[in-house]
């Protein structure tokens, strides 16, 4: 799949360990697609993350539901699960693996990196294959225990001035702070309790969807 910015708009990131209340991932991406989001990020990470074959399972399903959506499925820091699910792009962090290795291995995936510093942004800038930037946390967030300070709407706002990428934000977005982002000239949000933790899903797809279309 072809990478255009607009996929970033409302992009919801989530894996087994971000489920609550007995609900289920497969479910809850069906409910989210529902609502319009137009990016996955499969992200098996922390204490009670999936792997191996459950992994595997689990992403397959995602996988296809991403297929029939037309939305890209992006696998976090995991380049042999893209490339077994033919996930439509690999995103990784600064302490993942090297990002030299993974341009290397699925040069024609879609690329995602994520930097939170303008050093990292001004080094992301010169690697071609790199498709967009992640940054965040830009709030404080309950979903990353290792997660770096919060860089703020400020913080967010000088990153994409020295960015030639697109980025999505991440990191204690919700419904309140939705238009803030928005007017820092981030591309979309990145969210994982907005959806994964919301009574309405879909009417919270619909309203990240529609703070980022472009007619607003
Ligand atoms: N990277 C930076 S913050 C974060 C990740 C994966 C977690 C975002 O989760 P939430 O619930 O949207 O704050
Ligand atoms: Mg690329």
């Amino acid at each position: 799949m072809k990478f255009q910015k607009e996929q970033l708009a409302a992009y919801f990131v989530a894996g087994s360990q971000d489920m609550v209340d007995g609900r289920q991932l497969p479910e809850v991406l069906e409910t989210a697609i529902a609502g319009g989001i137009t990016a996955f990020q499969y992200r098996e990470k922390g204490h009670h993350a999936l792997s191996g074959d459950a992994k595997v399972k689990l992403g397959s399903i995602l996988r296809e539901l991403c297929k029939q959506a037309k939305i890209p499925f992006i696998v976090d820091d995991d380049v042999e699960l893209a490339k077994r699910l033919e996930a439509d792009g690999v995103h990784v962090g600064q302490s993942d693996e090297a990002i030299a290795k993974v341009i290397d291995e699925v040069p024609d995936m879609i690329i995602g990196y994520s930097c939170h510093t303008l050093a990292q942004i001004r080094k992301a800038n010169v690697l071609t294959a790199v498709d967009y930037i992640g940054s965040g946390p830009i709030f404080p967030t309950i979903s990353k225990a290792d997660a770096d300070p919060a860089v703020g709407t400020d913080g967010l706002t000088k990153l994409v001035s020295a960015s030639v990428k697109p980025i999505v934000a991440i990191g204690g977005i919700n419904l309140t702070n939705l238009n803030e982002i928005k007017a820092t000239g981030a591309a979309g949000a990145a969210v994982i309790s907005l959806l994964t933790r919301a009574t309405n899903i879909k009417a919270a797809a619909t309203a990240i969807r529609q703070a980022f279309s472009s007619k607003s």
